[in-house]
């Protein structure tokens, strides 16, 4: 009975959300996809073990988001988890015009509270492979992520060419819930969260399940959730594959055996193409390779990823690249490839190098910038927690976003002490174990002139354990950036900036930064709104490893009450 009653006020609600946009749509030349999610927990077993998931519409990974150039998307969210608030980021859509839509809990919005429902809608200006995924607490780890694809206009076409375009998407995945990933990251002694159990591919993996877990129902091998993902392919013919990484911790490499790889996409920018035997891929990453169904296909092979960056303790994340008419689920008689050693992060920054702009697609950079933010990125502690900070402060999101924060000039709400552009250079040694243990748990922002250029210096160190150092791959909100290089040790900007690439840098949204190393980028603040600047490692973002960038703020219209309702926007809301 109740349940009738819910399904009914579902569907009249639905029936008057499609009525109301369909009205719009008929003024508009561009299409408007509608979509409905309902966003709760369910039991599913993505590598054959038992675990609470965060589901859309029952799925996880989500559903993919089509869509072509101009058009605008509309996704009406529903939180029907019972204890825990959610946002959703569009991962590379840049929101111009709709700040508000970027779904940053804490930056651009209030999150959704358990029962409540927002309307994201923003308009996808530019072809390319995004994604989506959860930007509250660390709803990313407990697999709330998807695809968002963006079709190019009728009639024009990419600089390469295929038969079929399919997606895979990356997943590192653990056993434990987030909730106790997050009280150890926060508690005294840390509890870190360690490896994955399992690395998913299309949200498939297989663990090996001990005797006890299959007897008790916990881990079960021939559930339908962990069937592995088979790719089939037709002889001769030949596939782009959009591949993309939501990992929580994991840096992967991912290759098909027997088979090179064409790199053609990246972030959605196109690539000057070239070969290689696997694909380095960083949680936030998009690609699109071209693979040629050109090998003897009597037989299949094995689709594997693996961790790297990190010792690695989690088995490699297994497919089949299946050559049709072969049985789609016939395991390749070869043992699996086991990909490059781990350690080898020349190779890494070779491959990151060789991303360069397609050369009929070059979009110049301003040839000089305005201003110059050099981060450094360091482990400390902050009252004894463990945190990462950039330029000794470490990022405490304020209860009142900052883009209602500054569009209606609240100064009580955040720290309105500007944080440092630089750090100290001269002294500083990356080498050797972080010294600055006390940094700072705050949130101030740099507020940059409007349409600007800045350049940002990410400068990696030590953390806080002898001799390490680890990848880090930042993400900005809001633009594109030019990749300008990347460098090892400590960055000098009278000998360093001589070796930008500015001629045909690549513009993406995400960026790793090497052990011991510098990365550079500039971008235009062109974007009026609140952006978030932050490492997409969900833990170490977590712990503070991000910042906050405004430009613009006097140019974003009014903003809608959906985001409302937290901290200081409490009495913004009218009951
Ligand atoms: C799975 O675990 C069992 C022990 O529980 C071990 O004997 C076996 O080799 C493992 N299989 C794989 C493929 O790792
Ligand atoms: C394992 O999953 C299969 C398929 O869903 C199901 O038929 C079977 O009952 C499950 N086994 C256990 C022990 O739960
Ligand atoms: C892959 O590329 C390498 C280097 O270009 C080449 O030596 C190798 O033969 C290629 N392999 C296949 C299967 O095409
Ligand atoms: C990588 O680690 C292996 C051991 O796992 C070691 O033999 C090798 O020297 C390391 N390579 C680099 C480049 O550090
Ligand atoms: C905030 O301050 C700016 C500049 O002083 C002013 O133009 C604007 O009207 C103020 N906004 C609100 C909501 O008070
Ligand atoms: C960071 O903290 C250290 C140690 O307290 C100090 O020496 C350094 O100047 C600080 N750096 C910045 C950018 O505030
Ligand atoms: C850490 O720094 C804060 C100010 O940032 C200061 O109040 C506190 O006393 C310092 N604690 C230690 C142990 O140095
Ligand atoms: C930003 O500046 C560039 C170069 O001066 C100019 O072409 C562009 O129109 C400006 N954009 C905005 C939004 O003001
Ligand atoms: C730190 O590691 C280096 C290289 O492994 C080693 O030579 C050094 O003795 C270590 N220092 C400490 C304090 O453990
Ligand atoms: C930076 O590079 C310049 C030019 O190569 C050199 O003169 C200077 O000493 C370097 N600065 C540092 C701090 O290494
Ligand atoms: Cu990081």
């Amino acid at each position: 009975m109740v349940e009738t009653q819910q399904c009914r006020k579902i569907f009249i609600s639905l029936l008057v959300f499609c009525i109301f946009y369909s009205i719009n749509v008929l003024t508009v030349e561009a299409k408007t996809h509608y979509h409905v999610w309902d966003v709760k927990y369910t039991y599913k077993f993505p590598d054959c073990y038992k675990k609470l998931a965060i589901t859309i519409n029952g799925e996880s990974p989500g559903p993919t988001i089509y869509a072509q150039q101009g058009d605008t998307v509309v996704v009406r969210l529903t939180n029907t988890m019972l204890t825990e608030n959610v946002a959703v980021h569009w991962h590379g859509i840049r929101q111009y015009g709709t700040p508000w839509h970027d779904g940053t809990d804490g930056v651009t919005q209030c999150a959704i509270m358990p029962g409540e429902t927002l309307d994201y809608k923003f308009v996808v200006d530019r072809a390319g492979t995004y994604l989506y995924h959860a930007h509250y607490g660390m709803q990313i780890s407990a697999g709330l992520y998807g695809f968002i694809i963006v079709k190019l206009p009728d009639g024009v076409s990419e600089p390469f060419a295929y038969d079929h375009d399919h997606t895979i998407l990356l997943k590192d995945w653990y056993h434990g819930s987030t909730y106790e990933e997050a009280v150890g990251l926060s508690s005294i002694p840390f509890k870190w969260v360690g490896e994955p159990q399992s690395l998913l591919i299309n949200g498939r993996g297989r663990f090996n399940c001990s005797a006890a877990d299959t007897a008790s129902g916990v881990c079960n091998a021939t559930n339908s959730d962990c069937s592995p993902y088979s790719l089939t392919v037709v002889p001769g013919k030949t596939y782009r594959l959009r591949i993309a990484s939501l990992t929580s911790l994991s840096a992967l490499s991912f290759e098909i055996e027997g088979h090179n790889m064409t790199v053609v996409e990246a972030d959605g920018s196109f690539v000057e193409p070239f070969v290689t035997k696997n694909l380095y891929i960083n949680s936030g990453e998009t690609y699109s390779v071209i693979v040629k169904a050109d090998q003897d296909s009597k037989r299949n092979y094995w689709i594997t990823t693996n961790v790297v960056g990190r010792k690695p303790s989690t088995p490699t994340g297994l497919g089949i690249f299946n050559y049709y008419p072969n049985y789609h689920y016939k395991y390749p008689t070869t043992e699996p490839t086991t990909g490059p050693f781990w350690n080898d992060t020349a190779s890494k920054l070779a491959q990151s190098r060789a991303i360069k702009a397609h050369h009929d697609y070059v979009t110049a950079p301003p040839p000089t910038s305005d201003r110059v933010i050099v981060l450094l990125n360091t482990q400390n502690l902050v009252n004894g927690i463990y945190r990462w900070s950039l330029n000794n402060i470490s990022l405490s999101l304020p209860l009142t976003p900052f883009l209602v924060s500054l569009k209606h000039n609240f100064t009580d709400t955040f720290d309105q002490n500007p944080p440092p552009d630089t750090y100290d250079v001269e002294n500083y040694d990356i080498y050797s174990i972080a010294e600055n243990k006390n940094a700072t748990s705050s949130n101030p922002i740099y507020s940059i002139d409007f349409n600007t250029t800045v350049d940002i210096i990410l400068q990696n160190a030590n953390t806080m354990s002898n001799a390490t150092s680890e990848t880090h791959p930042w993400h900005l909100h809001g633009h594109d950036f030019w990749i300008l290089g990347y460098g090892d040790g400590k960055f000098n900007i009278t000998k360093d900036a001589k070796s930008y690439n500015l001629a045909n840098p690549i513009m993406r949204n995400t960026v790793p930064l090497y052990p011991y190393g510098w990365t550079a980028l500039r971008f235009r603040a062109d974007n009026p709104g609140v952006w978030l600047f932050h490492c997409h490692i969900e833990s170490h973002f977590y712990m503070g490893m991000g910042v906050v960038f405004e430009a613009g703020i006097d140019k974003v219209g009014t903003l809608p009450k959906s985001i409302m309702g937290c901290g200081k926007t409490k009495h913004m809301i009218n009951p």
